[in-house]
């Protein structure tokens, strides 16, 4: 990071009271990161305007859900610091500071001797991942949605995103299309799938809850020295959703056999022994709440989740790399491949992990 770089985010810690020293910290795919040096530390994060167009309802989502996971944590004899996000108000006593372009940025608390993985490296993290994310759901069941601002309106929903593929295909904004046509045929192909969820939603079978709606393993913080997951963080997407959105994704991105940017496919499968440790953790927080369509469409959340995912990646490949950061040319493209070659895979597993997800609710 550049010299005056750092004085211009020093002068922004400043407006939270923080005298410190900064570096670009953590490896997500939509804000900016940056963890302060002082003591004790902090993180700031730009929130990315271009994915969040109404970033103080974004925050006034993040305060009322942590004060109240926060209160319920006290209640129970733990540690709020360190269990739930904690956000720090500028000296006017507001969650975020807007500078004189437009920027908007937010300090939470550093979560000492914690880290966060982009990869599982024992399939027992999966089970801490799963109990930590179904501990979250749980902690939110008496908060009411509708006290929640839609930060993405329609985030997962689908038949949208099909749309946005579609209407991404119809522009080829970067005129790549040539270059994806097998992908894009995939995916018309496995919309076959896409309203299976929202369809349940709309007969009432499937229950509108509130949702992380993010549920990477790299959302999730995990104790150093005893591995167990610690607490939830990446809260901007918390909104009201589908439980099966959050079972979903996390599966899609935890249970695969390698990362999301692969190049080798032939590296990529759906492990079920990760799905299994996932769904024993999740659904030991969780499993007494479950309606019976969100029981039955537990393993299918999973592959809709990888579609879903799989083709916004491409539509943005389509429209020229507008919202996700990328890192390397065709990389999109990459994102896209590795999570169409797991809804093959999870699409031949469903009955395998049907079986599994029985011994478990
Ligand atoms: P993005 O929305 O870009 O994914 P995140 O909020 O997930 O950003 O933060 C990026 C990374 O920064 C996380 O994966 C985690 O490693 C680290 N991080 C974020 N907040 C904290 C925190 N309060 N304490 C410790 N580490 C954090
Ligand atoms: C983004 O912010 P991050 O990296 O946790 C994205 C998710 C995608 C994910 C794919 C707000 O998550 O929806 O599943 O990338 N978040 C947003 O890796 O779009
Ligand atoms: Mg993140």
């Amino acid at each position: 990071m550049m010299e005056s770089d750092k004085n211009i985010l020093k002068e922004i810690c400043s407006q939270f009271d923080i005298d410190t020293s900064i570096e670009i910290y953590g490896n997500g795919h939509i804000n900016d990161t940056y963890l302060c040096e002082s003591a004790p530390r902090f993180i700031l994060q730009r929130i990315n305007t271009n994915v969040f167009k109404k970033p103080e309802k974004v925050m006034e989502n993040i305060v009322n859900v942590t004060r109240h996971i926060g209160k319920k944590i006290e209640k129970s004899g733990g540690d709020r610091l360190r269990e739930t996000m904690t956000v720090i108000l500028t000296k006017d006593g507001k969650s975020f500071y807007k500078d004189d372009e437009n920027n908007y940025y937010r300090m939470y608390t550093f979560i000492e001797n914690s880290m966060s993985y982009d990869f599982v490296e024992n399939p027992v993290q999966l089970y801490h991942c799963g109990k930590t994310f179904g501990k979250f759901q749980a902690m939110l069941s008496d908060f009411s949605a509708n006290k929640l601002n839609e930060t993405i309106v329609d985030f997962h929903n689908t038949p949208k995103r099909v749309n946005q593929l579609e209407e991404a295909v119809k522009n080829n904004l970067a005129n790549r299309l040539a270059k994806a046509e097998k992908e894009v045929e995939f995916a018309y192909y496995y919309k076959k799938y896409a309203d299976k969820i929202t369809q349940k939603i709309a007969d009432g079978d499937v229950p509108v809850r509130v949702t992380h709606n993010d549920t990477k393993l790299n959302n999730v913080l995990f104790d150093k020295d005893t591995n167990e997951g610690v607490c939830v963080i990446d809260l901007d997407t918390v909104m009201p959703g589908s439980l099966l959105y959050d079972f979903g994704d996390a599966l899609r991105f935890g249970a695969a056999s390698g990362s999301e940017d692969e190049t080798d496919l032939s590296k990529i499968w759906f492990d079920l022994e990760k799905y299994e440790q996932f769904a024993k953790g999740f659904l030991s927080e969780t499993k007494d709440c479950l309606t019976d369509a969100e029981k039955e469409l537990l393993p299918l959340s999973a592959l809709i989740m990888t579609y879903e995912c799989g083709i916004r990646f491409l539509a943005d490949y389509l429209n020229g790399d507008t919202y996700f950061k990328i890192h390397r040319e065709n990389h999109n493209l990459d994102r896209c491949r590795t999570q169409f070659k797991l809804v093959a895979d999870i699409e031949k597993k469903l009955d395998k992990m049907s079986e599994i997800t029985a011994k478990f609710i």
